[in-house]
């Protein structure tokens, strides 16, 4: 089991304003805040490759961004993730559609919802936050966008997620979301400057009204990151999250000193409270704090996430309320 080591530490660098890797870079006035980084932390246990390639970047002294773009990136090009990316499940009318968005250290934001025929959907919206001055791109005018940035087109289908919706055409019934369909990538890092960034990607609910968009890639539900608290993530029944504003709710309540799994239990708690999901709908939050420290809760047991530090990678077991 993962134990935490962050803690506070008044350091003869501090005062004369040397920056030690590892450490947060502090004014000389203030005390340098240590922590237990870098590290990454992402949803699910397709988090653990994902994980493998975002550590690579972080333990090279790389940018938490970069971590989890191209962490991410490989639960999108994995045919057998079947909620993300390639070969992900499509809509009701067998169309794949992708949602993902993106946040760095400076509370920049990029987003597309909705996209088409691009493998690759986080990094769209990281162009997205980079190369415009908007948030969110849409459908047609997303893959346009991604088209323009040297995105080509592929096929998302694979055969799997054809039979796998032609079977869902017969029968109709619905596609618990956490259960057969292994749930959206979130990921946050925090890198060994101090910098969080978070990622997270998704093809949505299975077999989802055309149309339809969940919380992944609206900024503050299926993500939020912020410099000076911390950063969460949310994977499961998108409009549950949605209406609650998920991660931004457990950033809010870790800024005001709750731990990262007391905010996610927190936001579990106020989505049970006030809409009481059936017994299908599932809901997990991640969430990471400035100094490293880690946590994550569900509303159903079943939902796992990864966690790679000091080159250690491993699944845990997140706490659950029903
Ligand atoms: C959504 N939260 O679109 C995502 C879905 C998910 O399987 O996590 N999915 O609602």
């Amino acid at each position: 089991m993962y134990t935490r080591r962050s803690f506070l530490q008044t350091s003869v660098a501090g005062t004369i304003g040397i920056f030690l890797p590892g450490k947060f870079p502090e004014t000389s006035q203030t005390p340098i805040l240590q922590g237990d980084f870098p590290v990454v932390i992402s949803t699910w246990d397709h988090g653990l490759k994902a994980n493998e390639t975002a550590w690579k970047i972080l333990s090279d002294s790389g940018r938490a961004l970069d971590a989890v773009e191209q962490g991410v990136r490989v639960t999108e090009a994995d045919p057998n993730v079947t909620s993300v990316g390639y070969g992900g499940f499509p809509d009701s009318s067998g169309h794949v559609t992708l949602d993902a968005c993106i946040m760095d250290e400076k509370g920049n934001a990029g987003s597309v919802v909705y996209l088409s025929d691009i493998k690759h959907p986080v990094s769209v919206a990281r162009m997205v936050m980079e190369k415009t001055s908007y948030v969110i791109l849409a459908g047609r005018g997303a893959l346009e966008f991604a088209e323009s940035q040297g995105f080509h087109r592929e096929n998302l289908m694979t055969p799997v997620a054809r039979k796998a919706w032609k079977e869902w055409l017969e029968s109709k019934k619905s596609y618990p979301v956490g259960k057969r369909n292994h749930d959206t990538i979130g990921m946050l890092a925090l890198d060994s400057s101090g910098n969080l960034s978070g990622a997270c990607t998704t093809s949505g609910i299975a077999f989802k009204m055309p149309g339809r968009v969940g919380d992944s890639p609206i900024i503050g539900a299926g993500l939020y990151v912020d410099n000076e608290v911390g950063a969460a993530a949310a994977t499961g029944q998108g409009e549950l999250i949605l209406k609650i504003v998920g991660s931004f709710l457990i950033v809010e309540l870790m800024r005001n000193g709750s731990t990262p799994e007391d905010a996610c239990r927190e936001a579990v708690l106020r989505i049970n409270k006030k809409f009481s999901p059936g017994p299908d709908l599932q809901v997990g939050f991640i969430a990471l704090t400035r100094k490293g420290q880690i946590g994550g809760f569900s509303l159903r047991k079943g939902f796992n996430y990864a966690l790679c530090r000091n080159g250690k990678n491993e699944l845990i077991d997140a706490k659950w309320l029903i």
